[in-house]
């Protein structure tokens, strides 16, 4: 690598920053059983000692998102708590996901639910979590619904879009003028006929409909198996409508496997589409670049910072494409030129350059390694094991 490119991946370390999942150092597990770690996190304050531990070996990831039913169960009653943790493990709260699935309520829908006390109830979750968010000085809302039918006929689609909109709009109208929301969208799961919001041009729509503070959000694996994701991502960039991600990998469907485990190149991809469109307009888009995984096999705090440093180096080879060649060998239609570019910066070995920033930094060379040798590990496996150990495991 010459020193100009040494320089463009300098700067790209310097703005690259991702939020981690609080529901990433908690138990998980399948739809047929949970399977016990005896380091998992089992209360909000060791999701932020976790997090803390991987923001101090990578030092890219200062904020957690908070999942509302799971993290702040009494609302912004629980803001001074989570403000305390956030001073002491060094972790900001992050995004706000509020939860509209797990309640009995919301067995046939949220905000798409015929029940209108229903939808109500639906609304005012929404509008506590977006008074935490403003109470936490937390930015992104978002929006993950779950809403959809499993049969066809059952369900009066074009009244729940409207409800949708309705409803998204009078949450909108609750944002602090710093909060934005962001609506995610899935094709499928838990509903498997139809989802309210399946496709991101439904969730650009109901973005639209909410108000000018709403925006997509991308969650990788909610599309269907060999979807173009960067044509969605070129797209919403192009319409100044891209919120943010939820990265993860995926072999089948949603299966929250760690980031470029299964194909690295989809990601690089997905950061060459940001990267060019910075270079070519002079503009930083604002997206917010979030983690949503759950780590069932591998240890939790591990997978984490294996994820953090994929993401690092996929965001680093991107910079790394020559855009002003990319533009020309494009303009002449050079096919073999064009992809040839992209390959290359995919080859280019960004390690050691990672390796000497995080020097710069004073931070570890190898965090995954430091985190092996730091001893937190065992140390929390001995304190939380006993916990873990009485956690239910059922499915049924
Ligand atoms: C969903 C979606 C949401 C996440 C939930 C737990 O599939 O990805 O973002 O909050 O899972
Ligand atoms: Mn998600
Ligand atoms: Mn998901």
């Amino acid at each position: 690598m010459d020193s100009p490119q040494t320089d463009r991946v300098f700067r790209a370390l310097e703005s690259f920053r991702i939020e981690l999942p609080s529901w990433g150092f908690a138990n998980t597990g399948t739809r047929f059983g949970k399977f016990i770690q005896p380091a998992a996190a089992t209360t909000l304050e060791e999701k932020f000692s976790d997090a803390g531990q991987v923001h101090l070996l990578t030092g890219i990831c200062p904020s957690m998102a908070l999942h509302v039913l799971w993290d702040c169960p009494e609302g912004v009653k629980n803001a001074g708590e989570i403000k305390a943790y956030a001073r002491r493990y060094n972790i900001q709260p992050g995004s706000i996901n509020p939860n509209l699935f797990q309640d009995q309520e919301y067995k046939y829908g949220s905000f798409g639910n015929p029940n209108k006390e229903i939808r109500e109830r639906a609304v005012r979750h929404v509008q506590d979590s977006i008074a935490i968010g403003m109470c936490l000085n937390s930015r992104n809302v978002s929006l993950w619904f779950a809403d959809g039918s499993n049969y066809p006929g059952t369900a009066h689609i074009r009244r729940r879009k409207r409800w949708f909109e309705d409803n998204l709009k009078t949450a909108h109208a609750d944002l602090g003028p710093e909060q934005q929301l962001l609506i995610e969208y899935k094709p499928f799961e838990p509903a498997f006929y139809h989802t309210d919001i399946a496709d991101w041009g439904m969730a650009l729509h109901l973005a639209r409909a909410a108000g000018p503070k709403a925006k997509v959000l991308v969650d990788t694996g909610h599309h269907y198996a060999s979807q173009n994701i960067e044509q969605i991502v070129a797209w919403l960039l192009a319409e100044d409508m891209l919120g943010g991600f939820h990265f993860n990998d995926r072999r089948y469907a949603d299966d929250d496997l760690t980031l470029g485990s299964i194909d690295p190149y989809q990601v690089f991809r997905i950061f060459r589409e940001i990267s060019f469109f910075e270079w070519e307009t002079g503009q930083t888009p604002d997206i917010a670049y979030m983690i949503d995984q759950s780590h069932n096999l591998k240890g939790k705090i591990e997978a984490m910072i294996q994820t953090v440093n994929v993401a690092q180096q996929l965001y680093a080879k991107a910079v790394l494409v020559n855009n002003e060649a990319l533009a020309a060998a494009q303009q002449s239609c050079d096919l073999v030129k064009s992809e040839s570019l992209l390959q290359d910066a995919f080859a280019t070995d960004v390690r050691p350059v990672i390796r000497e920033w995080r020097n710069s930094k004073g931070l570890p060379e190898d965090p995954l390694d430091a985190f092996r040798q730091s001893g937190y590990l065992a140390r929390i496996s001995a304190e939380r094991a006993g916990r873990n150990c009485e956690s239910l495991t059922s499915y049924v």
